[in-house]
C-alpha cells in the first residue's frame, strides 16, 4: 500500500474550502434546556444498556452554552467554513413544525444567535438539517421514518429552517448519512431508536430518500430565487474493493457500493431510481417502489454531491460461509491496515482516491461537485481523563494520507472536488461509543463541568493547510512525491 498512498505535495485549487463538521446533539448537551423537545437519541442513551458506560448527550461539550468558545476556537485555526446541525427538536418540541403553535422561539433563536456569531468572524454556515436527533413525538406516534407522515414533517421542517435562517446560510445539508440512519437504527437497532427489521430498515430508507426529495424541491420552488444558496445531500459509504482480481469479487464489491451509497445516490444524481442490483435482489414486500412522479422529482435533487468517508473493505463474494453467491457478499479488512480508536476505522487512504474517482465518473462530479463533508480518525479513550492528551502525529499521518489522495482525484483524474471536511472540530459524544472515542482535532475535557478546550496538534496542522492551501508531506518537505507515513 505504501506505493498506492504516495501522494505529490503542493497546492489546492484557488476556493477550495476547508471546513469542520460537528452535529448538534454530538455537541450542544442543554438537552432539556428552553423548551427543547425530547428526540431519539435523548431516549436511547437515557436507557441504560445503550451506549458505553451509559454515557449520554445530556451535556456533552455544553456548546449550547458555549457557542464563544466555539466561534473563537474556529477563528483562531483560521477556520471559514464550518459545517453543523441543527436540532429538530428545539425548533419544533414535538417535530410539528407546519404552524407557529408546534415551533419554540427559543430555540430559533438560538441558531440565530450562533449564526450571527459565525458570519462576524468571518466563517461560512454549511448547516445539515437532520443529523440523526429525530424528535421523539414522531417516533412515538408513527414509528418515525418507517412512516410515510415523515416526509411531510421533515419537508415542513425544512420550509421553516429556509425561511428563518435563509438569508443567513447558502449551503444545505438535508441528511446526514441515512443509510445509517436506518440500518443501525431500524435494521441492526445499535443506533437510536433501537429496532431490528428489515422491513422497517428499507421503508426507512425509501422515506429518506422522498424526504430529501421533498426539501430540495421546497427550496427550489419557494426560496432559491430569493436566497440563491445551494442544497445537497451527504452520504458516507467506505471504498469497497474486489478482494482480488475476480470478476466476481468485483461484481460482489459493486453491489456493496449499490445499497450503500447508490441507494440514494443513483435516484438522486443518476437515474432517480434504485441501482438495479438493489431493484433485483429485493422484493417489493421488502422495497417500496418508486412512482413514474416521483423518479422524476428524485432525479436532479441536488446541487451538490455530499459523501462522508472514513475507510475501506476488501469484498469477497457470497456470505461468510461462501453461499448465497451473486446475491452476499462478505467484508475483510488487511493486517497492515493502521487501525484507529474505532474498532471499524482503518485508515487506508488509497481507497479515498479510488472512490472519489468513482464518484466524479458515475455521477459526474462536473455538474455535481463533490463536497467532502466528513473524514477522520478517533483515539480510544474513556471520557475521564483529564489530562489533555496533544500529540497527535499519528493523526496528522492520517490526514495528510486522505488529503494526498483526494489532490491526486484531483490532480490526475479530474475530480471536482469542491470542499473537504475534518470530523471533528471537537472531541464529542460519539453515538453508541459514548465518550470512549476521540475524533477531534480540539481535546475537550469532559470530567471539568466548564469543559474547556486545547488544541491538539493536528489543529495546527489543519490550520497551517488552511491558510497556506498547500499540503506539506509529514516530514516536512513538499517539493515531489511524498512516501507515505
Ligand atoms: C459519521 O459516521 C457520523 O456522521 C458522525 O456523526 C460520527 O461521529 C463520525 O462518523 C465518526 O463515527 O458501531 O460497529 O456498528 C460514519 C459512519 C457508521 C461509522 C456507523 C461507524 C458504526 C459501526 N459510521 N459505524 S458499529
Amino acid at each position: 500500500d505504501a506505493e498506492r498512498d504516495s501522494f505529490t505535495a503542493g497546492k489546492f485549487p484557488d476556493n477550495f474550502k476547508w471546513s469542520f463538521a460537528t452535529a448538534a446533539y454530538q455537541i450542544e448537551g442543554a438537552w432539556d434546556a428552553d423548551g427543547k423537545g425530547k428526540n431519539i437519541w435523548d431516549t436511547f442513551s437515557q436507557t441504560d444498556g445503550n451506549v458505553q458506560n451509559n454515557d449520554t448527550g445530556n451535556d456533552a461539550c455544553k456548546s449550547y452554552y458555549n457557542m464563544v468558545r466555539d466561534v473563537s476556537n474556529m477563528k483562531s485555526l483560521g477556520v471559514k467554513d464550518y459545517r453543523f446541525s441543527l436540532s429538530w427538536a428545539r425548533l419544533c418540541p414535538t417535530g410539528k413544525c407546519k404552524d407557529a403553535s408546534g415551533q419554540e422561539k427559543r430555540g430559533i433563536d438560538h441558531y440565530h444567535k450562533f449564526l450571527d456569531l459565525l458570519i462576524e468572524a468571518d466563517i461560512e454556515p454549511f448547516v445539515t438539517l437532520y443529523h440523526w436527533d429525530l424528535p421523539q413525538n414522531l417516533e412515538t406516534t408513527y414509528k418515525g421514518w418507517e412512516g410515510a407522515q415523515v416526509v411531510e414533517d421533515f419537508g415542513d421542517y425544512a420550509r421553516l429552517v429556509f425561511s428563518e435562517y435563509g438569508h443567513k446560510v447558502k449551503n444545505w445539508i438535508t441528511l446526514n448519512e441515512a443509510e445509517v440512519v436506518c440500518d443501525l437504527g431500524y435494521g441492526i437497532g445499535v443506533f437510536a431508536p433501537g429496532k431490528a427489521n428489515l422491513k422497517s430498515q428499507f421503508d426507512c430508507r425509501h422515506h429518506t430518500v422522498l424526504a430529501h426529495t421533498k426539501a430540495y424541491h421546497i427550496y427550489n420552488d419557494e426560496f432559491r430565487a430569493t436566497q440563491k444558496g445551494q442544497i445537497g445531500i451527504t452520504m458516507n459509504t467506505d471504498w469497497y474493493e474486489g478482494f482480488n482480481e475476480s470478476k466476481d469479487n468485483y461484481d460482489a464489491a459493486q453491489r456493496w457500493m449499490d445499497l450503500q451509497l447508490g441507494f440514494w445516490a443513483d435516484p438522486i444524481y443518476l437515474t432517480g431510481d434504485y441501482p438495479e442490483s438493489v431493484l433485483k435482489n429485493n422484493n417489493d414486500t421488502i422495497l417500496q417502489r418508486f412512482t413514474a412522479e416521483q423518479i422524476s422529482q428524485n432525479k436532479g435533487a441536488a446541487d451538490f454531491f455530499g459523501l462522508n468517508h472514513y475507510t475501506t473493505r476488501l469484498v469477497t463474494d457470497g456470505n461468510a460461509a461462501g453461499e448465497n453467491k451473486g446475491v452476499d457478499y462478505t467484508q475483510h479488512t488487511c493486517p497492515q491496515w493502521p487501525q484507529a480508536g474505532s474498532e471499524w476505522l482503518y485508515s487506508v487512504p488509497w481507497g479515498y482516491k479510488k472512490l472519489l474517482t468513482y464518484i466524479h465518473n458515475r455521477y459526474d462530479s462536473e455538474q455535481y461537485p463533490i463536497y467532502v463533508t466528513e473524514n477522520g480518525v478517533s483515539s480510544r479513550g474513556n471520557g475521564t481523563d483529564f489530562e489533555p492528551e496533544l500529540d497527535d502525529q499519528w493523526r496528522i499521518d492520517h490526514y495528510t494520507g486522505y488529503i494526498g489522495q483526494m489532490k491526486r482525484a484531483i490532480d490526475e483524474d479530474k475530480a471536482n472536488v469542491q470542499v473537504y471536511t475534518a470530523w471533528s472540530l471537537m472531541d464529542n459524544f460519539e453515538w453508541a461509543s459514548g465518550y470512549t472515542e476521540r475524533f477531534g482535532m480540539v481535546w475537550v475535557n469532559f470530567t471539568d463541568p466548564a469543559r474547556p478546550t486545547y488544541f491538539k496538534d493536528s489543529a495546527l496542522f489543519y490550520s497551517d493547510l488552511i491558510t497556506t492551501n498547500e499540503l506539506q508531506c509529514s516530514d516536512g518537505t513538499n517539493d515531489g512525491t511524498c512516501k507515505a507515513a
